[in-house]
Formats: structure tokens, C-alpha cells, sequence
């Protein structure tokens, strides 16, 4: 039978769906004209006040935010709160290297971590479930969201976070840990060393995943669920709007249900920016109309994506988004960590090196690999494989410190690197997502 966390919200109709998006998107327009002057000039400039917007079919005329915009309010600019009501920040990484900053209130945690309880009851949550949390803790959002919601749900949580494969393994037998959350490719890489060391899915206590962060196939999908012989359910969100839980799957797995009390989705066209008609492809913009300290008004995620309000067999009533099918910028998710090729550009020409270069991303063993091949100059070059070997140390450093990532430095000869005669190839992505 399907259980529900908050079954009158899940289940209620697309009439007091409605109902409670007009009634709170009013009361959000209001609040940020009020609290941040950075909205309050946008909509000035588009010769807007906040009764120009009385529902959710007025919400097209309100103009988008991006992450440029978030750039450029760095780091206070968009608080509608005071700083001493906040009580969390998380963080990911931006365009240019500066950090996408997202402020919590209390009632901002206790949202979004219901959002993420949500997702762990449809995948079948109850207090009698150990729930181990593989998500990293920290600035990144997984670990603190799923952990809320693991609580919320009464499951024995183990915060594990990221990393340390042969101890997830013991707490997941030692603890009959029944639940695992984490990146799609960490679960099949879990998958793959319990393998090697013997175990076969009988002999795996967890019965169910919830994985996200990062593009996965049906293929992947299948692949998780027969080596650990769980159901595998897939989990959307992003720091900008609280993290995990704007969006979760349920027993029918197929498509994510949007937590439409909280986030007003549309689609829209990347290059013009008009609204889509439902059911068509574009890229998904989302109004967050229950934040206190840190709302966002039609922010462009950028991510390509359809929307479908076809009944869905579970009984949710909330729209559901299918898996995001690419992003309309040049983002790449490597091992669940946002990476832009211009931040990796960054380090290179502080390290005085000319912009030619390639990124190579491949998936190893459903590990992500990042292997970055740098021009060196005429003046650079060298035979001496020491003086080598330590430049290619200074950048594996100075691209750990940008991207919080480990990547492969391989230096090359000056001219070696094949010049396009268009664009430049900077990103040639191996893997078959
Ligand atoms: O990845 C939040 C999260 C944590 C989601 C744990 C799910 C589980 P960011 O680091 O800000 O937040 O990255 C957000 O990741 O715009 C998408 O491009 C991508 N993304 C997130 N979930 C999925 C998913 C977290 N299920 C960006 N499938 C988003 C595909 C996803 N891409």
C-alpha cells in the first residue's frame, strides 16, 4: 500500500494546489518588494508592483533570476530576512568561481527537510527502517537534507557521508542499514565492491535507495537495482532552492512529483524565455513561494526538462518532471560536484598557462574521472620530467582548492593540443549517461 508523509498535501487537489500557490505567491511578491531592494528594482525596471500579481497566471510577467544575478547580490544581496533569523547557510560552486551562497531560516530547514521526508516515505520509510546517509555532509546540501528527512521519518539514521567504501559496506551489514542515500554512481560503485567481496544481493539488508545530484539512465537504474536488490528511486533539487526534495519519485518510478506547495514550476524556452504549453521540452524555472530567508522568483535552473500532469498511479497529485534530459549552459556533474570548464580556465591562466586545453570526463568503474590536458608555453617547455611532474602538482593543488575535486593533470607539448576551427572543443565527456 503506498504511505504518504503529508498525504492531505500530497493528495489534495489540483483546486487547493492552486488555491494555496496564488495564495502564497501574492504573499512572497509582497515580501521580497518589501525586504529586498535587488527584487524591488527588477520589477520597477519591468514596471511591476506587487498587485500586479494575483495568482500563478500572473506569474509570466515577473522577470527571471539567474545564477548570474545571484553573482552578482553575492553574498547578502537577496537575504529577505534579517541575518539573525538565519540559522544555516549551504553552498555550491558558480560560474566563475565564486560560490553560490543559500541562507536557512528554522522554518526554511523544517520545510525543506519535510520535502525530503516526503521522498524517503514514497520510498517506503517507516520507523523501523536504518537509514545510512552517503551524501557528503557540509557545504553540499545532500547529507544535511536526506539526514532532516531521515529523521522526520523516524528511520535510525547513520550520517556515513561521502567516502570510505569499506566502512559504508560494514555499517550497511553490521547495522542492516535498509535504506541508502547517495549519488546514483556512488551506489553502483557501492554495488560493484560488494560484489568483488563476495555478497550477493540476498545478502544485502537495504531494500530501497534514493539517489540524485547527477544525471542516471533507466540502464544505471536497472544495473543498482539488481546488484543490491533494492528499488531505486530518484531524488531532484538544487542548493539555490533548499537542495534535495524540490522534486521526488514514488512507487510508480516514473518522473519526479514536484512539491508544488512549495515550488511553482514552468517551462520555458532557454533562448527566448517564453513560456512553454505544458508537456513541452525546455528549460525549468521554479519560484520558491514558502522561503523565508532566501526566495527565489522564476530562478532559471537551467536544467532541460518536461513536465506531465497525467494521474499518477501512486494517488500524488503534484506535477510530475521526467529526469532532466541535459542543461542549457555548459555545467558538468562530476562525482555529484557542480563543475564549469570557465572555473577550471581560472586556475590555468593564474598559473600562467595560455587557454589551451581540453577536459577530458570519463566514468571509470561508475566512478567520474577528470582528466585535464594543459598546453604548456614554448617557455615552459622542458625535458626535465621532475620540474614536469611538480607544475602538474601545482594545478592537481590549485583545481583541488577551486573545484573541491581531484582531477588528473597531464601537461602537453606547445601546439599539441588539436585547434578547432570553430569553436574550441574544451569538453569531451566520455560518459553514457
Ligand atoms: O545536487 C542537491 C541534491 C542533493 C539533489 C542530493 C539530489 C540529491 P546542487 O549541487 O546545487 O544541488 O546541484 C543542482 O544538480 O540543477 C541538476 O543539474 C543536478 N541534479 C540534481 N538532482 C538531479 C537528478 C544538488 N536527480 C543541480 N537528476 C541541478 C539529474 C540532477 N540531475
Amino acid at each position: 500500500m503506498e504511505r504518504y508523509y503529508q498525504p492531505e498535501i500530497e493528495c489534495a487537489s489540483q483546486e487547493q494546489l492552486r488555491a494555496w500557490q496564488d495564495e502564497r505567491l501574492m504573499k512572497q511578491v509582497r515580501n521580497v518588494w518589501d525586504n529586498v531592494s535587488y527584487y524591488r528594482k527588477k520589477m520597477e525596471e519591468k514596471g511591476l508592483t506587487p498587485d500586479d500579481i494575483q495568482g500563478v497566471a500572473d506569474l509570466h510577467k515577473l522577470p527571471f533570476v539567474t545564477k548570474a544575478d545571484l553573482r552578482e547580490a553575492y553574498p547578502y544581496g537577496l537575504l529577505a530576512r534579517p541575518l539573525k533569523d538565519c540559522v544555516r547557510i549551504h553552498s555550491t560552486s558558480g560560474t566563475t568561481g565564486k560560490r553560490v551562497v543559500a541562507f536557512y531560516t528554522q522554518h526554511d530547514v523544517d520545510l525543506w527537510e519535510d520535502c525530503c521526508a516526503r521522498a524517503l516515505v514514497a520510498a517506503g520509510a517507516t520507523n523501523e527502517d536504518v537509514c545510512q546517509v552517503s551524501y557528503g555532509y557540509g557545504l553540499f546540501t545532500g547529507g544535511a537534507g536526506l539526514h532532516g528527512g531521515s529523521h522526520k521519518a523516524g528511520c535510525l539514521t547513520i550520517p556515513a557521508s561521502s567516502g570510505n567504501t569499506e566502512r559504508q559496506i560494514m555499517f550497511i551489514k553490521d547495522l542492516n542499514a535498509t535504506i541508502l542515500c547517495c549519488t546514483p554512481s556512488y551506489a553502483a560503485y557501492l554495488g560493484e565492491s560488494m560484489k568483488e567481496m563476495g555478497m550477493t544481493p540476498d545478502q544485502i539488508p537495504l531494500k530501497a535507495g534514493i539517489f540524485g545530484a547527477e544525471a542516471w539512465s533507466e540502464e544505471m537504474r536497472q544495473d543498482i537495482q539488481n546488484t543490491l536488490g533494492i528499488k531505486a528511486y530518484d531524488i531532484y533539487g538544487l542548493t539555490e532552492l533548499s537542495g534535495p526534495g524540490v522534486a521526488f519519485e514514488c512507487s510508480a518510478q516514473s518522473g519526479m512529483h514536484i512539491n508544488e506547495d512549495h515550488f511553482i514550476a514552468e517551462i520555458i524556452d532557454p533562448d527566448t524565455g517564453e513560456v512553454l504549453p505544458e508537456g513541452s521540452k525546455g528549460e525549468l524555472v521554479f519560484t520558491s513561494i514558502t522561503k523565508e530567508a532566501f526566495p527565489l522568483l522564476r530562478y532559471r535552473t537551467r536544467d532541460i526538462c518536461m513536465l506531465t500532469r497525467e494521474k499518477c498511479s501512486c494517488g500524488r497529485t503534484h506535477v510530475k518532471m521526467c529526469k532532466p534530459m541535459g542543461r542549457s549552459d555548459d555545467m558538468l556533474i562530476i562525482r555529484g560536484v557542480n563543475v564549469f570548464p570557465s572555473q577550471i580556465e581560472t586556475v590555468l591562466l593564474n598559473h600562467g598557462y595560455p587557454a589551451n586545453y581540453q577536459i577530458i570526463v570519463d566514468r571509470v568503474k561508475s566512478t567520474d574521472t577528470l582528466d585535464v590536458q594543459v598546453e604548456m608555453t614554448p617557455e615552459m617547455f622542458t625535458d626535465n620530467l621532475g620540474e614536469i611532474d611538480r607544475r602538474q602538482k601545482e594545478l592537481v593543488a590549485g583545481l583541488r582548492s577551486m573545484l573541491g575535486l581531484a582531477a588528473k593533470v597531464t601537461l602537453v607539448a606547445p601546439k599539441s593540443i588539436v585547434r578547432s576551427e570553430g569553436k574550441a572543443v574544451r569538453v569531451i565527456d566520455k560518459r553514457k549517461i
